[in-house]
């Protein structure tokens, strides 16, 4: 099993949630800041089986679309006409950052079984 954790932009996520549900593709939605532009995002986490982890990422990458953000940069400067505010600069973010990892996953319910109901293995 693997684990994609992906960073996408909160506009992207109401498609690719329809799509996932529809590929029966499980998913958990966490909200998430940019450590750059400290504007939200949402990290999804989605458990697979390897076999599917393309299938993931190609969907990802049809869904998510880069955007231009602005963002004031440099530092404040105050000289004889007053103080200048920062000037913006264009960043572009998205569409999406993804990272796969190994994962196990541990079923709850037959852990939770007693010893007699577990028959299996
Ligand atoms: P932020 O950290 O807010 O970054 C937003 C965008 O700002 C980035 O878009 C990138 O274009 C730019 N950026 C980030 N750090 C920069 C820097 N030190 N210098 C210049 N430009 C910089 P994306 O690359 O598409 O990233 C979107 C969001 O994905 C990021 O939001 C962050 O939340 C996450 N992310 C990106 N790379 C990551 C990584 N290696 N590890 C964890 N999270 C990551």
């Amino acid at each position: 099993m693997k684990l994609i954790i992906s960073i996408i932009q909160d506009q992207d996520f109401r498609a690719l949630s329809d799509i996932f549900l529809e590929k029966n593709i499980r998913s958990t939605r966490l909200s998430s800041t940019g450590g750059f532009l400290s504007s939200g995002n949402t990290t999804l986490l989605i458990g697979v089986e390897e076999t599917r982890v393309d299938e993931v990422i190609a969907l990802l990458k049809q869904y998510c679309h880069t955007r231009t953000q602005l963002m004031n940069a440099g530092p404040m400067t105050v000289d004889f006409i007053g103080v200048m505010p920062h000037y913006p600069v264009e960043v572009i973010v998205g569409g999406a950052i993804i990272f796969v990892l190994d994962a196990e996953c541990i079923d709850l319910e037959q852990t939770a079984k007693p010893e007699s109901q577990n028959t299996g293995a």
